[in-house]
């Protein structure tokens, strides 16, 4: 069985939709299959959709369990999972794919050719690179705040609103912006919001200053 979507594409597989990919080894006790979105024209395609976004019917504030083992439809509004992401990232190396649609149409993206993240014991660290190619602009590895205020991404362990691994000493983040992310104090990144309110301030700052722009979410991962 293919491990993701790449390998498909490779195989000949080169129209868009819904595939069965099986990312864990077939050794491991937790081994099973996942059904995914593959995109297969973006970027030369073979990526698989980690989260999609394209209307407020799919509530993101959502437990530790349920990010763990991903909530909504390949096809749709989803989250895979963060034990599927961690299976997808934890060998090769993988680039992330950002892309953000606001509601005056527009359509940009974003690429990190160094992403991964870690096992649950290890709270689904983060490890991103740079920020590579793109019309985005970078939020998630941003120099914009420093010090003990800086809010970079990188480094940082998933909360959710009722998992507080955040670095802000007085509160949730995830509690308070409504859903689970890699939350430092708290972000100037985050596409996990609560869908068109202000409570989503600043999803992509300074590129997209409030959650009431988004039209649609995207982030996709393909080996380098
Ligand atoms: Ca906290």
């Amino acid at each position: 069985m293919p491990k993701n979507c790449r390998e498909l594409y490779e195989q000949g597989l080169t129209t868009s939709g819904v595939y069965n990919i099986c990312p864990w080894d077939t050794c491991d006790p937790n081994f099973w299959c996942v059904g995914v979105f593959c995109d297969m024209h973006t970027d030369c395609g073979g990526w698989t959709v980690l989260q999609r976004r394209i209307d407020g019917s799919l509530n993101f504030n959502r437990s530790w369990i349920e990010y763990k083992n991903g909530f909504g439809i390949p096809q749709h509004n989803l989250w895979i999972g963060n034990d599927n992401i961690h299976q997808l990232t934890r060998k090769d190396n993988v680039s992330l794919y950002v892309s953000i649609k606001t509601t005056n149409g527009e359509m940009k993206h974003q690429v990190y050719e160094i992403f991964s993240i870690s096992n649950e014991s290890n709270k689904y660290k983060l490890t991103l690179g740079d920020p590579t190619t793109g019309t985005l602009g970078d939020s998630m590895v941003s120099t914009e705040y420093t010090g003990k205020n800086n809010r970079n991404l990188p480094g940082m362990l998933f909360t959710t609103y009722d998992q507080d691994n955040d670095r802000k000493s007085n509160g949730n983040c995830g509690a308070i912006y409504g859903g689970g992310w890699w939350f430092n104090w708290c972000y100037i990144g985050y596409l996990n919001g609560p869908w068109a309110s202000s409570q989503w301030s600043s999803p992509w700052y300074p590129s997209v200053t409030s959650g009431t722009y988004i039209q649609e979410t995207l982030m996709m991962v393909k080996p380098n």
